[in-house]
């Protein structure tokens, strides 16, 4: 039986990392090609001008290592690559030939920036102009979440004045986070729907039209691109793949996996048509503007970043709208290993009050399993959210299990399950333990700690045993017991509980 396996995985940030190999893969983007071609002039022959080589080639070196460390990422390539660079049309045949309607409804493009760089900002920027038609585009809105950076002041006010797109700067008074500034940028917009970008984007040929036939098609319709990757090394330009969509864990970080068949069976294996997601990346996207206050925007109880695109997605499914990745729209981003950002208090705290608030919010009973795998959050103050959940009532959104059910029937948090909690051998106390191994690895044996986290196993309506998104399997006579990504056949992933006995048996 063939695993698929996840192609994106990333601890800290909710955006792939690597691109699968899409139609854009290997192809060079200009900047690094003129690099190269700058460092082909023959050295001159001879001990000394090669070690005045050597050491000048170093020092670029040291340099580039350097301004990497400013953005957390090639700074160096970034300012070597023009600001209109022309990119690679990465989209599917089909999308290529499909006519949408004149009289699409109009866009504000709203950017929320902290300390970017000019040149991945300012390219964000051009890419909008260049590759929307003009009549789309109502205005572009820069929103600086308190930056600190001279350059992105009067410099970029004065630049943009000459663009031929109404560009509009504004500026929180305190740094807010990407959450409040968003709505700030959403406040003052005035096209009829608002497009969020972040602010190392390249928007591709072609991008902005489904989009909005989407959202023509039915104002309740959010839509995100297809997010292909620029590369923070050489920023090359490789297409993101239309086979994934978004998920999560019992942790509740944001994941890409496998489109599943149901979902290519409903399109009827037309790749050109939306996928419907579960979930959204959170930083690309567009939504009718009036639709986007009627569900609540976002919650601004919540702080500075993380856990508010899970917020939007469970909003948007439960309370009737509906979400889906258009694959003819194809928008690159700069994936980072690293955030360049720091916030007061540190991120942890502020990602573990956000998901809190979603959980209370939204997730019902389901919210144990989050609970349990991640136990300190019950510690932290989540403020009040009366007004969040008077809003669910008001909107009369349905249960978590009803969105389990039909939007997300293949999640990791078992709709249906028998138990959740700790497995232990009665006659040793001790627990199964996932030892906080990765996939394809044992599962392990440890003294049980009652404090859930890597020893909550639960025990699903499908007979599996699972911790998060890896379910226990036994592939040979005799074990070793491993933990592989969970496949819903049963087969080697099926346990029997006998409750007179206390024995789990693999049955395969
Ligand atoms: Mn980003």
């Amino acid at each position: 039986m063939k695993i698929i396996p996840i192609q994106f995985h990333q601890k800290s940030h909710s955006y792939p990392r690597s691109a699968p190999g899409g139609g854009g893969g290997g192809r060079r983007s200009s900047g690094p090609a003129r690099a190269v071609a700058a460092r082909s002039r023959e050295p001159q022959r001879g001990r000394y001008s090669r070690a005045a080589v050597r050491r000048a080639a170093s020092s670029a070196t040291q340099k580039m290592k350097e301004m990497f460390k400013i953005n957390q990422f090639n700074l160096m390539a970034s300012e070597m690559i023009a600001l209109n660079r022309s990119l690679p049309d990465v989209r599917l045949e089909g999308c290529k030939t499909k006519v949408y309607p004149d009289n699409l409804p109009t866009t504000s493009v709203v950017i929320v920036f902290h300390n970017e760089a000019w040149s991945t900002l300012l390219r964000t920027v051009h890419s909008v102009i260049n590759r929307s038609p003009r009549h789309m585009i109502e205005e572009i809105v820069l929103v600086d979440d308190a930056s600190e950076r001279d350059f992105l002041k009067r410099p970029l006010e004065s630049y943009v004045k000459k663009l031929k797109v109404p560009v509009h700067v504004i500026r929180m008074e305190q740094r807010s986070g990407l959450i409040r500034a968003r709505l700030k940028g959403a406040a003052v917009s005035k096209g009829q729907v608002i497009t969020f970008l972040d602010a190392h984007c390249e928007c591709t040929v072609g991008w902005l039209e489904p989009l909005l036939a989407r959202i023509k098609h039915d104002r309740r319709t959010v839509v995100c691109p297809i997010i292909d990757v620029i590369s923070d090394d050489t920023f090359e330009y490789m297409a993101g793949s239309d086979m994934t969509y978004g998920g999560f864990n019992w942790k509740l970080n944001f994941r890409w996996y496998p489109v599943p068949q149901r979902e290519m069976d409903r399109r009827k294996g037309d790749r050109t048509l939306p996928v419907r997601t579960p979930t959204m990346a959170g930083g690309l996207f567009s939504i009718d503007r009036d639709y986007f206050q009627e569900i609540g925007t976002y919650d601004a109880g919540m702080d500075i970043w993380g856990g508010e695109n899970l917020e939007i997605s469970f909003r948007i499914w439960q309370c009737g709208g509906t979400l889906e990745i258009v694959t003819c729209s194809h928008v690159g981003h700069v994936f980072r290993k690293a955030t360049p950002y720091t916030f007061p208090g540190g991120t942890g705290q502020i990602i573990n009050k956000n998901n809190r608030r979603l959980a209370e919010v939204w997730m019902d009973e389901f919210k144990n399993f989050f609970y349990i795998i991640s136990p300190g959050v019950t510690k932290v103050d989540y403020g009040d959210i009366s007004s969040r959940v008077g809003l669910r009532h008001k909107l009369q959104c349905k249960p978590f299990s009803w969105y389990l059910e039909n939007i997300y029937p293949d999640s990791q948090i078992p709709r249906h399950y028998f138990s959740l909690g700790e497995i232990r051998n009665v006659e040793t106390n001790q627990c199964l333990d996932n030892m906080a191994r990765k996939e394809n690895e044992k599962v392990g044996i440890f003294n049980c700690h009652g404090m859930g986290g890597n020893q909550v196993f639960s025990y699903t309506a499908n007979k599996e045993i699972r911790t998060d998104d890896l379910c226990l399997d036994v592939s040979k006579l005799n074990g070793p017991v491993t933990m592989l990504k969970c496949h819903h056949l049963k087969g080697n992933q099926l346990w029997e509980y006998d409750p007179v006995k206390l024995t789990l048996q693999h049955v395969n």
